[in-house]
């Protein structure tokens, strides 16, 4: 069947009418990591996540934006999305449009996906608060296991790189994804299968890579790895698709994925096999089961990534795995593998069998800890 002749996953979303708001404000915490994150292209010690808090009729609703304070991810940054929020997005959020609406609204403004998915979020979030209904539930989706993923962010040595795979697997992870980057790969991988040959395992490269790189990038085909997670550049999507028929290796992206329209063009010329949907990237929760809608029809996996939120980002991201299209374990680890204390009780922990509980309460289903914000707290503005 066409994939556009099936009903929308977010016809009875988009019909939802905005609430009137009292007030927005935009808090940005910093959290300590316990330990530093590294990717090819940065190491993070700290979380700086800007949250927005809006009020309404007596309730308060708090999503989180994605983006860091550098653009060594994405090109969005906390101060980017700041100004996008204040100066174009927040302006065009008015009592009774529809969530549809708001969305052709925000079309004008042109990427900024992070942005628009900080303020969707939040009121979505809202929207279910003021329902009682946990976020899932507001989706149309029913609660669910989640299966668990860690992301291993680039270690000093190999001996490290194993101690940390080993607390993965004695946890319970359901796969094990590692960072790697040119000339930090093969030997380190190959380690981590002689040591562990069964375990689900994965690589992220976040774009260390170039068509140059084939020949040695075919190496990681002796490993039977799960996929390769962008290999080839942050803007790339063609290039993909000539590595992909050069390996066996399932390819899946991710920075290069903005829209449902990304994603299909990616599909369709053969770049990818896997998708890893971010919700902040593509703009929020609609795009994202949009993308995954699209990837179900077509038998294409989707799962959801990180961006090593705070819980409440995290648990937007577990709420969104109970869409249909979310086939494989995401990025979605426990609390205690970023912060010794986070700003949202209680924290995500994995079961006995290494799933993780979609939360049952109104909206995120987890209490925003006031105390512990203002503790964090390193900038605050009133919006409106
Ligand atoms: O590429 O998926 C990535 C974290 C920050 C920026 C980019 C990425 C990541 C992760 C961690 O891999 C995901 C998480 O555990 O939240
Ligand atoms: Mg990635």
């Amino acid at each position: 069947m066409d994939p556009r002749d099936r009903p929308s996953p977010t016809a009875a979303l988009e019909a939802l009418v905005l609430p009137a708001i009292d007030h927005v404000d935009l808090v940005t915490v910093r959290l300590p990591f316990v330990a530093p994150f590294g990717t090819s292209v940065h190491v993070w010690t700290v979380k700086d996540a800007m949250l927005m808090r809006i009020e309404s009729l007596g309730l308060t609703a708090w999503s989180e934006c994605v983006s860091d304070p550098d653009p060594f991810y994405a090109y969005e940054t906390n101060t980017t999305a700041r100004h996008i929020i204040k100066d174009f997005l927040l302006p065009l959020v008015e009592p009774g449009i529809t969530l549809g609406d708001l969305e052709a609204r925000f079309r004008r403004v042109r990427g900024h996906g992070m942005a628009k998915a900080t303020v969707e979020n939040a009121l979505l979030i809202l929207l279910a608060d003021q329902r009682s209904v946990p976020l899932h539930d507001l989706l149309g989706r029913l609660a669910r296991r989640i299966p668990s993923g860690v992301s291993i962010g680039l270690k000093e040595t190999p001996q490290d790189l194993l101690a940390a795979v080993e607390r993965a697997v004695a946890k319970g992870y359901h796969r094990v994804k590692m960072k790697v980057r040119k000339g930090q790969d093969i030997d380190w991988v190959r380690a981590v299968r002689d040591r562990f040959p069964d375990v689900p395992l994965m690589v992220d490269a976040n774009g260390d890579y170039t068509l140059a790189d084939a020949d040695h990038l075919r190496q990681l085909d002796h490993f039977h790895l799960t996929m390769i997670e962008q290999p080839l550049s942050y803007s790339d999507i063609i290039e993909h698709a000539s590595l992909q028929r050069e390996m066996k290796t399932a390819l899946c992206l991710d920075e290069s994925i903005h829209s449902l329209a990304d994603a299909a063009a990616a599909i369709s010329i053969g770049a990818c096999r896997i998708i890893n949907v971010k919700q902040g990237r593509v703009g929020g929760l609609l795009e994202s089961m949009r993308i995954a809608h699209h990837a179900a029809v077509l038998g294409v996996d989707v799962w959801s990534g990180g961006m090593d939120e705070t819980g409440i980002g995290r648990a937007v991201n577990i709420h969104l795995q109970t869409a249909e299209g979310f086939t494989l374990p995401g990025d979605t680890s426990e609390t205690a593998n970023y912060f010794d204390e986070d700003i949202v009780d209680p924290p995500v922990v994995l079961d006995a069998d290494g799933f993780i509980r979609v939360p049952e309460g109104p909206g995120i289903g987890a209490r925003v800890v006031p105390e512990r914000v203002l503790k964090r707290t390193i900038h605050a503005e009133r919006l409106r």
